[in-house]
């Protein structure tokens, strides 16, 4: 037996004798082992099956009403230094952090089966890949790697090749809220989480290793592990561009990621491809340029707002070969949410009750859908391309109903790094309950980077280099509000208006109003035709407030101070540099 496997094999036995669970399946990702473990499932109560002829081979979980949602406030990052895991981290010493999480995984897999999932996040042949393996009790948990990773014997064969993988261990353990934590090990390539059932805090291919893990490893290696969505653009001559895109929360991440031109552009030939909805790693090739790939094999998405209006490739998706997670149903077993607009009312609330609008919604707002990207009609096959794909623009973005313009270019990468790091969004009822308050979100990256976020900073900033040829960093709002209170851009398909500029200024085929925060497009060179845009929204969506804007450049700068002394001396000189101007 190779080392690495008798590596993998002493953690599951070390595992074993901790947890001691009754039984361990090391998993291989067939037909068969999914339909056992889902037949399992639905004999427990814990998976209920949906209208076969509507939905075929698709699920519903309802997890525990308290277990629905991310926890920020019991995840750590347990680096040796507290200064390493910054102000953006909470940390704990990584001996305490063992022995804290050590303690609530003494004896928890009792009368329970342990699970071993080798997986591969990316395409497995490709050489910016990288594997993992989960342990873990939750049956629930092996349906949905299944989905969302390259799971299986050919991950196991990829780690016994290479040696390195990323050791998660996870169980439901009782569900407290009170004794839930998710714990990060960067420098020993290892997870913890205990107490959730629910999305990343147990799927822990993607935040936990795809972003926290795999940001502190793609510092040390030269290259950058993003909150992004990458998506294709093919033109009428049949060129396609990539462009990835960071937006925080509640921005239609997924809605972008599979766009569908308005009619105009279709008739003319645009297409758009999808490559990933959440997570790109990316690196730069040979000829300079930064290749990416989508670590992922499917879609986590949120359920609620998914219809044939916002998103009809989403909707094509989850037909069918879905499991669908704290969803509402109908009283023929077909699933439901707030937004969905079928015509079709719910029976049954998410928390399996009858659906009573006055008592809660029929779909928890953090709903979630999970399919294979496989299903879906604008899913890329360079998505599968083991060199990954080029990538031309950089897209920061976020919901801010005043100030901010439809689009702007970055005058060059130290200015697209400092528009990234002070990137901001006004939250949602369905984040927080407090709404319209702007919050910073550096490159969407603040529940997810794994180390100091001005080392972070200062590792984008390095990519600047000679014979680099790094893309053109744009900062995008979809959000804008006129004095009415209404949304000025009509969004959705309409934003291919948006990236088809960008693709512009990326070949040097439009011009641009140069201002202190950036380059503006002119009107005339962002296609408008067929929308009647007022003079109010011409002017917020294209002008430039400049007293807003000095106010902005003031918060800022207070902001990027909480980062003290490590914040590199090129943020804080382009921040001052921009104020000046707008002074
Ligand atoms: O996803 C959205 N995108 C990106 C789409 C590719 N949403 C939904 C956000 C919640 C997740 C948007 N909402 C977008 C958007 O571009 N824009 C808006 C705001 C908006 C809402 C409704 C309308 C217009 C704009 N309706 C009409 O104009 C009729
Ligand atoms: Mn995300």
């Amino acid at each position: 037996m190779s080392s690495s496997l008798e590596t993998l094999n002493q953690w599951v036995e070390a595992v074993a004798r901790l947890t001691r669970p009754d039984r361990i399946h090391w998993c291989d990702g067939s037909d068969a082992e999914n339909a056992a473990l889902i037949a399992q499932m639905q004999a427990d109560g814990t998976l209920f099956k949906l209208n076969e002829q509507t939905h075929p081979n698709s699920y519903l979980h309802r997890s525990h009403p308290d277990d629905v949602a991310r926890v920020e406030h019991l995840t750590f990052v347990c680096t040796p230094e507290r200064e390493d895991a910054g102000p953006n981290n909470h940390w704990m010493a990584p001996a305490d952090g063992h022995a804290q999480m050590d303690a609530l995984f003494d004896g928890c897999m009792a009368g329970r089966t342990l699970y071993v999932i080798p997986y591969c996040m990316g395409p497995i042949d490709s050489p910016l890949s990288r594997c993992g393996v989960e342990i873990t009790d939750s049956p629930y948990v092996v349906a949905n790697m299944r989905i969302m990773t390259r799971m299986g014997a050919p991950a196991l064969a990829r780690i016994e090749r290479e040696g390195t993988f990323v050791k998660g261990l996870h169980s439901i353990g009782e569900l407290d809220p009170n004794r839930r934590y998710i714990m990060h090990f960067p420098e020993e390539l290892t997870i913890k989480s205990f107490g959730s059932g629910y999305g990343g805090n147990a799927l822990l291919g993607k935040k936990c290793h795809a972003l926290r893990i795999a940001s502190h490893q793609a510092r040390s290696e030269g290259w950058l592990a993003e909150h992004m969505l990458i998506l294709g653009i093919e033109n009428p001559k049949g060129e396609t561009h990539y462009i990835a895109a960071a937006f925080p929360s509640a921005c239609g991440k997924t809605n972008l990621a599979m766009l569908i031109p308005p009619e105009g552009y279709l008739q003319d030939g645009w297409k758009i491809t999808t490559i990933g909805d959440d997570i790109c790693w990316m690196r730069p090739g040979k000829d300079g340029r930064l290749y990416a790939i989508n670590p992922e094999a499917g879609f986590f998405g949120v359920a609620p707002g998914t219809s044939a209006k916002s998103n009809p490739n989403a909707l094509a998706s989850i037909q069918a070969d879905t499991i669908f997670t704290n969803v509402g149903v109908t009283a023929d077993n077909q699933p439901w949410w707030e937004g969905l607009d079928n015509g079709q009312t719910p029976v049954t609330d998410w928390q399996g009750q009858p659906y009573d609008p006055a008592v809660r919604p029929a779909a928890h707002p953090n709903s979630r859908f999970t399919v294979s990207a496989k299903r879906c009609p604008s899913y890329s096959p360079m998505a599968e391309d083991p060199q990954g794909v080029p990538i031309s623009a950089i897209v920061f973005g976020g919901r801010r109903a005043s100030l901010v313009p439809l689009v702007f270019e970055t005058r060059d990468w130290t200015h697209g790094v400092l528009v990234g790091a002070s990137m901001g969004s006004e939250t949602t009822a369905a984040a927080t309950g407090a709404v319209g308050v702007m919050r910073r979100d550096p490159m969407a990256m603040k529940p997810f980077c794994g180390y100091n976020f001005a080392d972070y900073f200062a590792h984008w900033l390095s990519f600047d280099q000679p014979g680099a040829k790094l893309p053109k960093v744009f900062h995008v709002n979809w959000f804008r509000k006129g004095d009415d209170g209404k949304f000025l851009w009509p969004g959705f398909g309409d934003n291919l208006r948006v990236l088809e500029w960008m693709l512009k200024r990326v070949d040097g085929s439009a011009g641009a109003q140069e201002t202190p925060i950036g380059n503006l497009p002119l009107t005339s060179e962002l296609n408008l035709d067929g929308l009647s845009l007022s003079e109010e929204a011409r002017n917020k969506l294209f002008g430039l407030d400049r007293a807003g804007w000095q106010a902005e450049f003031a918060s800022i700068g207070e902001y990027l101070d909480e980062y003290g002394p490590r914040l590199p001396q090129a943020l804080h000189e382009e921040q001052q540099r921009i104020a000046a101007r707008l002074a």
